[in-house]
């Protein structure tokens, strides 16, 4: 084991603190690159692995950018309100502040541990009053705008969790956070209109450098759908109802149509003697989540209102059904049923005998297997017939357009963002209710309302801070009456939609942020973070933005231009680490056996970066000899720099030979660092100090260049192992930081091997071929073919006549 350990670590974290080595420069924002990873939630199972590996491979990429000349700005903090250390209390009794501070202070100094750069002058804790205030402050001006609204909704709602929960944080019909299915509760919300933004969030996905998969995702989750909205009216009644369909085509071949049981005609077209199935169907549907009523596989259930609607094409008369199949929260929440066209219409009229009409065919007008729900040419659609799918959208909705009863239109799948919830450990909804106002909201010069300490917040679905009196009860800002506080909390997206803009000012106590200031500091240059957050902090944050540019504050339109995933790191057993399962990697243990760069180098050397994988200790072990190795070599041409004399000034063939691994390295280091492929990037420089390593065997050394060359290969490696990096330096004899040097620039023609392919002919036949230095002297060259071992096997004996020499081929010797 070599010197490197915990005590250079700790060394070098308190001097660079002590000489302020990574402050950020406000003097020079020409260059500034603001490098952000997502900050973490303060758990009590601490700083893991998966933090460790968003973080210290991003501080490498980052030291990088330094030394290439960048003023890195990389600040920390904590998303530190939410349900886990809500339900921590609620099993201990400690209450969440309590909980939520002592781990911060924990994960503060695991993160001081790993040595990033850190701007922790810039920290911000989400659940700080002088934080929140301004969350509460982003909530007001939404408000202002009519972009925060309360409405009374179906909204999903965790049974276990006791709150609502957004769209976006039902994950295949479960909460995203305890994997409990999620039911529907209709329930009077706040609301932040993202759907206002759908339209920009999509077309501006384009322009990002994100990764693909994610601009996927999030298109997909806005799910623009360009459609015809049209009328059908109820037989024998003045009521009618809408239909969103992308298929209008298929108009013709309506054989019933079905409304999502939440719909709120659906009473309105309910007969008497179907009142009581109705009612008990609207009842069983309510508790489903969405996925389940989507699936196509899952046996169609629905009942008959007793009610009829009319084509608005061809007035023919089809009954109105409900099924749970159609959503209440899609396009109008009413579908016109096509079985013959469409898989889901299709089995409930086979469950429910109802007509199947083929109105479709394909296009070279072949018998066509049912349900077809390609695109193809119309039939058995009076004046339609012979149309294709594409010319029939558009003939069909000119007709409905020429009686008002139908135009094409543009829908979304993104819904508004619920965001109030019924917990306490969160930021309070800076709203008053007045029985003579309204809804008022707090005025700015009130901000914040504090979240109370005392609160009794054990769960029973409603919201914990409606139990205190002292919260609740307060005056009407606008009338002076008694009035009551709203007593839901915000989401905690809603504290982490914005963090980013609160990082480079965040002292300011007159506002959020000065405009002028992150106008230049933001964009973000570089976001790293876990794939998980695509649809959903991904979303909030550019939706908060963009709402934020249009009021005037901020001048970009996106927060974050580039971003990168990394992969995720999996136990020993190539599973996902739990707790429970017993495969955890905890950092700490290895940090202090084998110091932080090690623990560092490893996870960038034993993983793609965007893949990550599974962990292993000989991994660890082997990167931990590699620094070794580094160690005992360093220390090799140290010695002999230190002691020796030079007197040699040219790079011969070994010099050569070493000078390419180093600029192998440069090349190499520099293009897949800055394009986070770390692992590779190591690999060059476990090449670089094997080359090394071989050279320090040589004898006649050239020591200036040998110098050069250990001096390249402290930088080189410094982003990567910081600490072990900077105690090298110093060793070498540099008072300096390595990190305020200039990243190495390499060398294209070292990377020319330069060597020549030389044939040596005895008598004129090709005996030998041998590679010699392109600017070796013909003496050198002459010298060299007749100590070649062949040659001077087939000229034993022999007296050598000539020797001729053809510079860069050929080297003919005569002998007789
Ligand atoms: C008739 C039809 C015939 C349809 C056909 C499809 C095929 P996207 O692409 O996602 O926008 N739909 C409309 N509203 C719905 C709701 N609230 N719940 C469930 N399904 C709903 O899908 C639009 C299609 O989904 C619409 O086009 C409608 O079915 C259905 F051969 O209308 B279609
Ligand atoms: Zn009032």
């Amino acid at each position: 084991m070599g010197n490197y350990g915990t005590a250079v670590d700790k060394k070098w974290q308190e001097l660079w603190e002590k000489n302020g080595l990574y402050k950020f420069d406000p003097k020079n924002l020409d260059k500034k690159l603001y490098t952000l990873e997502m900050f973490s939630y303060p758990s009590g199972s601490q700083l893991h692995a998966g933090h460790w590996f968003n973080y210290g491979p991003v501080d490498s990429w980052a030291r990088m950018k330094k030394m290439e000349g960048y003023n890195i700005f990389q600040p920390m903090g904590f998303d530190a309100f939410g349900l886990p250390a809500e339900n921590y209390a609620i099993k201990t009794g400690v209450h969440p502040k309590d909980s939520t501070y002592k781990n911060i202070e924990t994960m503060e100094k695991q993160l001081r541990a790993m040595g990033a750069m850190f701007n922790w002058e810039n920290e911000v804790v989400t659940s700080d009053p002088n934080y929140y205030k301004w969350t509460q402050w982003l909530f007001l001006k939404l408000f202002e705008k009519g972009l925060a609204y309360r409405k009374k909704a179906p909204v999903n709602w965790c049974p276990s969790c006791n709150t609502v929960l957004a769209n976006e944080q039902v994950l295949d019909g479960v909460c995203e956070r305890c994997s409990t299915e999620v039911t529907k509760k209709e329930l009077t919300q706040w609301f932040f209109k993202i759907t206002d933004y759908a339209d920009e969030l999509l077309d501006k996905l384009d322009t990002l450098d994100w990764p693909e998969k994610t601009v996927a995702m999030q298109k997909h989750w806005i799910g623009k759908s360009t459609g015809v909205q049209l009328t059908f009216k109820v037989k024998d009644s003045d009521l009618s109802f809408d239909v969103f369909t992308t298929r209008v085509d298929t108009l013709n071949g309506v054989t019933y149509v079905v409304l999502a049981p939440e719909n709120k005609l659906v009473d309105k077209f309910t007969t008497d003697e179907n009142r009581s199935a109705i009612e008990e169907y609207k009842e069983i549907s309510a508790k489903q989540s969405e996925i389940e009523r989507q699936s196509i596989s899952k046996e169609k259930t629905g009942v008959f209102t007793g009610s009829y609607a009319v084509n608005p094409i061809n007035g023919r008369v089809v009954p109105i059904w409900i099924s749970d199949y159609v959503l209440a929260t899609y396009g109008t929440g009413a579908v016109m049923a096509v079985p013959a066209h469409d898989e889901r219409d299709f089995a409930f009229a086979k469950k429910f005998n109802l007509p199947i009409d083929q109105v479709i065919t394909n296009k070279k007008g072949h018998e066509v297997e049912l349900p077809y729900c390609e695109y193809g040419m119309m039939i058995n659609s009076g004046e339609f017939d012979g149309l294709t799918t594409e010319e029939g959208k558009i003939k069909v909705v000119e007709k409905l357009a020429e009686n008002d009863l139908g135009s094409e239109k543009v829908n979304y799948r993104l819904r508004d963002w619920l965001v109030s919830r019924q917990r306490y450990w969160g930021a309070p909804i800076p709203i008053v209710y007045c029985d003579k106002c309204g809804i008022v909201p707090v005025p700015e010069k009130d901000l914040p309302v504090k979240l109370p300490y005392d609160v009794e917040f054990a769960p029973d679905g409603k919201s914990p801070l409606a139990k205190s009196e002292y919260f609740v009860n307060t005056t009407c800002p606008k009338c002076g009456c008694p009035a009551k506080r709203e007593v839901d909390t915000l989401d905690t997206f809603v504290c982490s939609s914005w963090y980013y803009l609160r990082y480079p000012d965040n002292k300011n106590t007159e506002k959020p942020f000065d405009t002028e200031l992150i106008n230049k500091m933001l964009p973000v240059d570089k976001y790293v973070g876990g794939p998980e957050h695509a649809c959903m902090h991904l979303l909030y944050a550019r939706f908060v933005t963009k709402a934020l540019r249009d009021m005037g504050y901020l001048n970009f339109d996106e927060p974050f231009k580039s971003l990168t995933h990394q992969g995720l790191i999996l136990g020993p057993d190539g599973l996902k680490m739990s707790k429970s399962k017993g495969n955890t990697i905890s950092p700490d243990s290895y940090i202090n056996q084998y110091g932080a760069d090690v623990f560092r180098m490893y996870l960038m050397f034993g993983f793609s970066y965007t893949e990550g994988g599974a962990w292993s200790d000989d991994g660890v072990k082997s990167v931990s000899r590699f620094v070794d190795r580094i160690e005992r070599a360093l220390e090799m041409a140290n010695a002999a720099i230190k002691e020796g004399k030079n007197n040699k000034s040219t790079l011969d063939n070994e010099e050569q030979e070493l000078n390419f691994w180093r600029h192998t390295a440069i090349k190499g280091v520099t293009e897949d660092g800055d394009k986070m492929q770390f692992n590779t990037a190591i690999a060059r420089m476990m090449e670089f100090v094997n080359a090394l390593t071989k050279y320090m065997q040589e004898d006649g050394k050239n020591l200036d260049f040998l110098k050069e060359v250990v001096l390249d290969f402290v930088r080189l490696l410094a982003p990567f192992a910081p600490h072990f990096c900077e105690e090298e330096w110093n060793a070498i004899g540099n008072n300096t930081s390595v990190f305020n040097e200039k990243w190495p620039i390499f060398d294209p023609t070292a990377l020319i091997k330069d060597e020549v392919e030389i044939a040596i002919q005895v008598n004129g036949k090709i005996k030998n071929r041998i590679n010699v230095s392109s600017n070796l002297s013909e003496e050198a060259i002459k010298a060299a073919a007749l100590a070649d071992i062949t040659i001077k096997a087939s000229t034993e004996g022999k007296n050598i006549v000539k020797v001729i020499v053809i510079k860069g081929r050929l080297v003919n010797i005569v002998a007789k």
